[in-house]
């Protein structure tokens, strides 16, 4: 059995020619998991990818392992039974905020609750590019697009808080031009047990463009990107600003004109109260937050049930599947 750490990169880049758009933030995420499998130390017949539909679904076609292109909106379920079978895989679900907030909408909050040990990469474009630029479900208020003319109506999601919502144990952000933060994002995900839900936020140059420039543009980025490390200090903007809590109500406080690192927030990813006030982020009044908001420790779904079954077969014995079938109530018609 060769173990991921034998091989590199171009191993898990597979022979299919890619097809997203030249310039799609796609291929930048693509890039950062097939370099950051090789030091995962898994084997790769045990790494499987499951997809939606949609561009950022194509993904797995592109990994050298095993995956499946599946059905819209369905990859967390079929992703579930693989690992209640297979409890030894490496899983990653790839999907888009169409495929796994509109029609996936059900799927993912459930998988989210039960905590499977499954790492989920939600690519946010905030469109539908696969079907050349629909609206999605995290499309801004007033969005203009083929299907919204007029613009967008819908109050849009914040996939971060939704998940805090659903009781994920994990969930973080982070962005398809950021290469070095995607990869320890991957990486930390891979490390958690239970289900990891990772929000990157995707450049769709066709259909999209620019939507997250706040938080690429060099001229831009300092002031509206809060890196979260645990343990440190909320401070951005090369230093110059923090992020003081007033209660539970976050405030930006200048270091350069007194104020002092010792009022500010320190980030403790165990804490969900204030990994739900950090998903508020979400307007351009505060900088917008990348990394870890939250994590904890809790039994896993598969875990559990491979037990229920133990118990069951431990009291009950083994069964037989023609005797469950046949029933105490059957008879044989003479
Ligand atoms: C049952 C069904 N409904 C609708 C579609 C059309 N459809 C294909 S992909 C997609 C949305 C894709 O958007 P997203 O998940 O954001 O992925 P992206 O293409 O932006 O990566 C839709 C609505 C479909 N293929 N099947
Ligand atoms: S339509 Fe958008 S998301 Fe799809 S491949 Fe092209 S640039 Fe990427």
């Amino acid at each position: 059995m060769e173990t991921t750490n034998t091989l590199s990169a171009r191993d898990f880049s597979s022979d299919q020619e890619v097809k997203w758009c030249p310039g799609c933030g796609d291929y930048s995420i693509l890039k950062q998991m097939q370099s950051v499998v090789p030091e995962l130390g898994i084997a790769r017949e045990d790494i499987v990818f499951i997809s939606g539909i949609g561009c950022s679904s194509r993904f797995p076609y592109y990994m050298n392992t095993y995956g499946m292109h599946s059905i819209h909106g369905r990859a967390p379920a079929i992703a579930t039974g693989l690992k209640i079978t297979n409890p030894d895989l490496s899983i990653w679900v790839i999907t888009g905020d169409g495929d796994g907030l509109s029609i996936g909408g059900n799927h993912l909050i459930h998988l989210l609750r039960r905590n499977v040990d499954l790492n989920v990469l939600l690519f946010n474009n905030q469109i539908y590019g696969l079907t050349k630029g629909q609206y999605s479900p995290t499309s801004e208020l007033g969005k203009k697009t083929k299907s919204s003319p007029l613009g967008s109506l819908d109050h849009p999601f914040n996939p971060l808080a939704l998940a805090l919502g659903a009781d994920a144990s994990f969930v973080a952000r982070s962005i398809d031009r950021d290469p070095k933060h995607l990869r320890e994002i991957l990486s930390a995900s891979h490390q958690h047990k239970g289900t990891s839900f990772i929000e990157v936020y995707q450049n769709c140059n066709v259909f999209n463009d620019g939507t997250f420039l706040n938080f690429t543009d060099k001229k831009l980025k300092d002031e509206n990107v809060l890196l979260l490390e645990e343990g440190q200090p909320l401070v951005y903007d090369q230093g110059k600003k923090g992020i003081r809590l007033n209660g539970l109500k976050p405030e930006i406080v200048n270091l350069e004109e007194g104020a002092s690192l010792n009022d500010l927030w320190i980030h403790d990813s165990r804490d969900a109260t204030k990994a739900y006030v950090l998903s508020r982020f979400f307007d351009d009044s505060l900088p917008r937050p990348f990394g870890i908001f939250y994590q904890e420790d809790r039994p896993c779904y598969e875990d559990d049930l491979l037990d229920q079954i133990d118990h069951a077969k431990g009291v009950q014995g083994e069964g037989d599947l023609d005797d469950l079938l046949r029933g105490k109530r059957s008879w044989t018609v003479g």
